[in-house]
């Protein structure tokens, strides 16, 4: 057996470990609180990609904000419908050029909030209406919607909204923590169907208590944002 003695070191070069290094960190987490806008033309510039996640109050977007960035409190969420009342931007710094900004997450208030007087509903219908159908830089579109309710009226039209644009769409069932595994599917199935206006459409199960379906919409975000991030 001379001359058959095992090579540690040429082992290592010809099978490198698998997990050699740790996982990338996602580049949501560094996103920064920017800037909170009242009506469309206090927005910048539309320079660089934004990803806004839209739906009915209480749907869950401020607590996705909060679990994709990894940071608690980023965006205000709330037992209180209506809670997020202005178009909050968060940005995601270059990491090549740390004064520049990759990109944008958007919170925008939610719709369907019957406490709300109706001037105040019509005047943010205006504003969520306008944003969808003009913001040059929009990149993608995050519909959250509450797993348990589906799809409703409301959703139905803001999708005709994102189909005007030809924008692509993630919704994300939220609280899915509250449904057993074989509803969550049935709901995401049900959800495609409903939402078939919108042509690039991914539908998937999530809970930001549960972190489920939390590493796909990551990926799917930051390919919106850095399309070399995710091939
Ligand atoms: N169980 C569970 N509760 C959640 C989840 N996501 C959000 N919630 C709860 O749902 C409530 C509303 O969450 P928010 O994130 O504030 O909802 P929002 O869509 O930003 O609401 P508005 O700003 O009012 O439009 C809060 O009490 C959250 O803790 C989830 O994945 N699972
Ligand atoms: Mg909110």
């Amino acid at each position: 057996m001379r001359g058959a003695t095992f090579n540690m070191k040429l082992y290592n070069r010809l099978h490198p470990p698998l997990l050699s290094s740790p996982p990338p960190v996602s580049l949501l987490h560094r996103a920064r609180f920017t800037v909170s806008a009242a009506r469309l033309d206090q927005l910048p510039a539309p320079t660089t990609a934004e990803v806004c996640f839209v739906g009915r109050s209480n749907s869950g977007k401020s607590s996705a904000i909060n679990v994709l960035t990894n940071q608690r409190r980023l965006a205000f969420s709330s037992k209180t419908p209506g809670r997020t009342r202005l178009i909050n931007l968060f940005g995601i710094p270059d990491p090549l050029a740390p004064d520049a900004w990759l990109g944008f997450l958007v919170d925008l208030p939610g719709y369907g909030y019957a406490a709300v007087d109706r001037a105040a509903r019509d005047e943010w219908a205006e504003v969520l209406g306008g944003y969808l159908h003009e913001r040059a830089s929009l990149a993608g579109v995050v519909l959250l919607i509450d797993i348990r309710r589906g799809v409703t009226d409301l959703d139905r039209r803001l999708a005709r909204w994102i189909a005007l644009r030809g924008l692509p769409t993630l919704a994300l069932l939220t609280k899915a923590d509250k449904l057993p595994y074989g509803q969550r599917i049935q709901a995401a199935a049900r959800a495609r169907k409903d939402l078939a206006d919108i042509g690039t459409l991914t539908a998937l199960p999530f809970s930001a208590t549960h972190r489920i379906g939390l590493d796909e919409a990551a990926a799917h975000i930051e390919n919106w944002i850095s399309p070399q991030a995710v091939p």
